[in-house]
């Protein structure tokens, strides 16, 4: 679509979205006062005619899931599940060797060794609370999506092209990698990954139940390569972090300064901190051997009172958890979550901290009152800041500008409005709001409870993601989302950022392996064999697929061979998706157009066993089967 043809399409839809609304408000006699026309033809906008595409794409998290959500925004329809750390049933995550060797190489050898002992490949579950782009230049470049594992302290990376997860890599030293953020400038770059619970640097057992032993640890990887570039020691749980747009700094919210271990001496300081990392320095420290090597990573002490250049702390009301950076490119807000306050933080005073040893304090430069709760701050590339404020179950508009200046002894009020939410937000996120393109149309409130709002499903409630306009100063919510366990976080990113592809590139990384295996057995993976290939008591199935056939309608092994099956999908068409589920086996997986998979598996099942295509491809797809013979042992 031509952009004219863009706009003249928006135009229409909002002219016609703008009248419907505009009729049937009219017959209520509430029309006028109950919204602003302006108002109306965004509501309008937020649902789409059938066919009709979004503006943006949204990534959400999916918590204790462990999965990334696609939406289409802000029309808020899932459009895509993306597993990163768990299992899928359709896809065949988990089980198929080319997502196994995504989701085992990066396991440290000690945790490979500890799973093989329960009869396991990988971890099952996985904790994933904040997805976000690749930066160039300050704003999103379609190249890849990172996210956390809280649960088992890893961090995974998505290809943009495919939307398939292609890293996973265990953060050594670390306990539940929670913060995570890509290097905004000059571009990603590093991958900030804070590590929040705190044990014993060496976790072996020789030092157990004595917490003044105990140490936190900062993360930057590489996000090329997705390996562990270095990592900091700190003081304090590490809880959010971000970035500034100038390369020079990274920052986390710490809470538990006290590095207590229950909730009264977690919570026992009236001020916990920030700590800045600066990047140059550490770097420097590096090259200069200041480190020590633990698990092949190089770790630096950054920990407080080493008056080392590589961090400093910032006192902060109280236990601070969100740190989000403004799109000015010059403000942090750093979100009170105990403390109804919200900090602003001015990167550009942050040199004289390392240069001079100024008091921590003096590069805040507002401390804005803003309401009960404050968990996160999301903002309009205007001067304007949108904060959750968990408690008081609102949303919070206000002025940044204002709120510096009534820092500085002004009398202003910086709070623009506030809107209801329902219920509890904990993260919000607003469109390209954590990018220097922040366009000020759409806000997202990420409520974890939803009680009422929806039709009662027992006693697991979906938790209910709010749309909001913030076109205008009043914020108005116009559309209810249930989501399933338990999305934090979202990134809302401009469709023509995004540009995925419709097929597979035959020469994908993905199954290098199979091409390999294949090469060595002289078959080309876009034939086929007709015959297993045996290789003592390995046996290699090769097959294509095209719809709506296998190149196998059948084949032999024997009991106990361990047979492994690859399939190629020679289908060169858009959507045009097979699968391959053995029946009483235990195994499925998606070939996607163009896409080679594969499994292995050992035949002990003897007798006849059908596998079919699983994913609906044609209108012959029931046909689309074959039959495994497995020879009894002894026959
Ligand atoms: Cu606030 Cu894990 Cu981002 Cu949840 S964190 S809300
Ligand atoms: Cu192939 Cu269904």
């Amino acid at each position: 679509m031509s952009e004219q043809d863009n706009k003249l399409n928006i135009t229409r839809r909002g002219m016609l979205g703008a009248t419907a609304t505009g009729a049937v408000l009219a017959g209520t006699g509430l029309g006028s006062t109950l919204m602003t026309a302006k108002q109306a033809s965004a509501a309008a906008n937020a649902n789409l005619e059938p066919g009709e595409l979004d503006e943006y794409y949204g990534f959400w998290s999916s918590g204790q899931t462990g999965e990334l959500r696609i939406l289409g925004f802000p029309s808020m329809r899932e459009l895509m599940r993306v597993p990163v750390f768990n299992r899928c049933s359709a896809t065949g995550w988990g089980q198929t060797n080319e997502s196994l060797k995504i989701m085992t190489d990066g396991l440290l050898p000690e945790t490979k060794e500890f799973l093989a002992k329960r009869g396991m490949k990988t971890y099952d579950n996985g904790d994933l609370h904040h997805p976000h782009m690749s930066f160039t230049d300050g704003t999103y470049d379609g190249r890849y999506l990172f996210m956390n594992d809280k649960a088992n302290t890893r961090v995974a990376r998505v290809r943009c092209d495919v939307m398939k997860c292609d890293k996973i890599t265990e953060i050594p030293n670390a306990k539940a990698i929670h913060g995570l953020r890509p290097q905004k400038f000059p571009r990603t770059g590093y991958v900030f990954a804070n590590g929040e619970d705190e044990t014993p640097l060496v976790n072996d057992g020789s030092v157990l139940d004595d917490p003044s032993q105990y140490v936190n640890i900062f993360t930057a990887l590489d996000g090329d390569t997705m390996e562990v570039a270095w990592q900091v020691i700190v003081s304090g749980n590490l809880d959010n972090t971000d970035c500034d747009y100038q390369g020079k700094y990274a920052y986390s919210t710490s809470y538990n300064s006290e590095m207590g271990m229950n909730l009264a001496e977690m919570t026992e300081n009236e001020l916990d901190h920030v700590v800045v990392f600066n990047l140059a320095e550490i770097e420097k420290g590096i090259e200069a051997g200041d480190y020590q090597e633990l698990k092949g990573v190089k770790v630096l002490d950054g920990r407080k009172g080493q008056n080392k250049k590589y961090t400093r702390y910032i006192p902060i009301p109280n236990s601070p958890h969100g740190i989000n950076t403004a799109p000015d490119g010059k403000h942090v807000c750093i979100n009170g979550k105990l403390s109804p306050t919200v900090s602003i933080m001015d990167v550009t005073k942050l040199d004289a901290l390392f240069e001079s040893d100024a008091d921590p304090r003096s590069c805040i430069v507002g401390e804005p009152q803003l309401g009960l709760g404050p968990l996160h701050t999301a903002y309009d590339g205007q001067g304007n800041a949108f904060t959750t404020l968990f408690l008081d179950s609102q949303i919070v508009k206000w002025n940044m500008d204002k709120a510096i200046r009534a820092y500085a002894g002004e009398d202003v009020d910086p709070i623009i409005s506030k809107v209801d939410v329902h219920y509890q937000p904990g993260h919000n996120s607003t469109s390209m709001g954590e990018t220097k393109d922040a366009d000020g149309k759409w806000l997202i409130s990420m409520n974890k409870f939803s009680k009422d709002r929806f039709l009662n499903v027992g006693p697991l409630k979906p938790e209910n993601e709010q749309l909001i306009d913030i076109s205008s100063d009043e914020m108005k919510v116009v559309h209810d989302g249930p989501t399933f366990a338990e999305p934090h976080d979202s990134i809302i990113v401009r469709s023509d950022i995004v540009n995925p592809v419709n097929v597979w590139d035959r020469n994908d990384v993905t199954w290098e392996d199979a091409r390999k295996q294949a090469e060595a057995d002289g078959i080309d993976l876009e034939e086929g064999a007709e015959e297993p290939i045996r290789d003592g008591n390995k046996v290699r199935v090769y097959m294509t697929s095209q719809a709506p056939t296998f190149s196998l309608e059948k084949f032999t092994v024997k009991q106990g061979d361990e047979v492994t099956i690859y399939v190629t999908n020679l289908d060169d068409v858009d959507d045009v998706t097979h699968g391959f589920c053995l029946g009483n086996y235990g195994i499925a997986f998606e070939i996607g157009p163009m896409a080679t998979a594969s499994i292995t598996f050992t035949a002990d099942r003897p007798g006849v066993h059908w596998f079919y295509c699983q994913w609906f491809c044609h209108a012959l797809h029931m046909e689309m089967r074959g039959r495994m013979l497995v020879e009894p042992q002894g026959a």
